[in-house]
């Protein structure tokens, strides 16, 4: 392990899942090394800003529900190979933590992952806005394709007390035929499952009326935004969910779909980001 700045601590209650926890003026936080996963954010004299699963796997080869998985180096489905794993690899493998940076505002952390000839490395900045940056860089001799997302899970109140905002006129698709005609799309309202692709460079907004806050989930160079809630049915069927779990979060998902991945030359890299900021509403 890198030398650490004394506002981040390794906590090591299970040896095998190293996670660091930060606490620095401006917030609270705390990032597993397996996935480069943050688990929690906590902006000075704010709520919790992630939602974690109390049944949520935290091992080895196990994606990790709640929180920011990475998704890479394609997001879902594998556009080609249904064998490899849903998300990618990135959420279900150990990062190294290449540098940890304690400045009067922010904690700036830096991460890498690499897999066969394609290598990630994702600069997280926690202070009073959270900043994620992923780069991918293709270091084989033939071109790549490369996409993914920032499945972020963002913790409500109660999920009939939000909505989202900022999604008026963009394109979507619909992946569970559940958006009909009494479901206005801006503002969003949550009284079914709903997991749509929304194809928009715009800023996100989650406002909650029971936490009396507004996230925004601004992006760049990711062309869609995933919003996703289980509801009711899919969380009774996801062992890692309790059966009441929709009820505590939505997904607002920076994403780059199998359609929109980038095409990687050789030695050439791009990356997307995400940046999320709270206020009070
Ligand atoms: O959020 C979009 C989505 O692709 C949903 O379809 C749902 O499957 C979700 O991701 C969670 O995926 P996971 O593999 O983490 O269960």
């Amino acid at each position: 392990m890198i030398p650490l700045p004394s506002s981040i601590r390794v906590d090591t209650s299970d040896p095998a899942f190293p996670i660091l926890e930060i606490t620095h003026p401006t917030c609270c936080a705390r990032l597993a090394l397996h996935g480069a996963h943050v688990l929690s954010w906590i902006p000075r004299d704010q709520d919790e800003v992630f939602y974690l699963s109390p049944e949520t796997h935290m091992k080895a080869g196990k994606a990790i529900r709640g929180g920011i998985p990475l998704c890479w180096p394609w997001f879902s489905a594998h556009p080609t190979d249904t064998s490899l794993p849903s998300h990618g690899f990135a959420r279900i493998h150990f990062w190294n933590l290449d540098s940890a940076v304690d400045t009067p505002e922010k904690i700036i952390l830096g991460l890498s992952l690499t897999i066969d000839d394609l290598s990630a490395k994702v600069e997280i900045s926690f202070g009073d806005s959270l900043h994620i940056s992923l780069e991918t860089r293709n270091h084989g001799d033939k071109s790549r394709h490369v996409g993914g997302a920032m499945h972020s899970y963002f913790s409500v109140g109660d999920v009939s007390q939000v909505h989202v905002t900022g999604l008026a006129g963009a394109p979507y698709t619909d992946c569970v035929n559940t958006i009909t005609a009494d479901l206005p799309l801006d503002p969003l309202h949550f009284d079914r499952e709903i997991d749509a692709n929304f194809h928009t460079t715009c800023p996100t907004q989650l406002v909650d009326h029971d936490k009396k806050r507004i996230i925004q989930v601004e992006k760049s160079a990711a062309p869609t935004t995933v919003i996703w809630n289980p509801w009711i049915a899919k969380s009774q069927r996801l062992s890692d969910l309790p059966d009441d779990g929709y009820k505590q979060f939505v997904c607002i998902e920076p994403a780059i779909l199998n359609h929109e991945r980038h095409e990687l030359l050789p030695g050439a890299s791009f990356s997307f980001s995400t940046t999320i900021h709270l206020r009070a509403r």
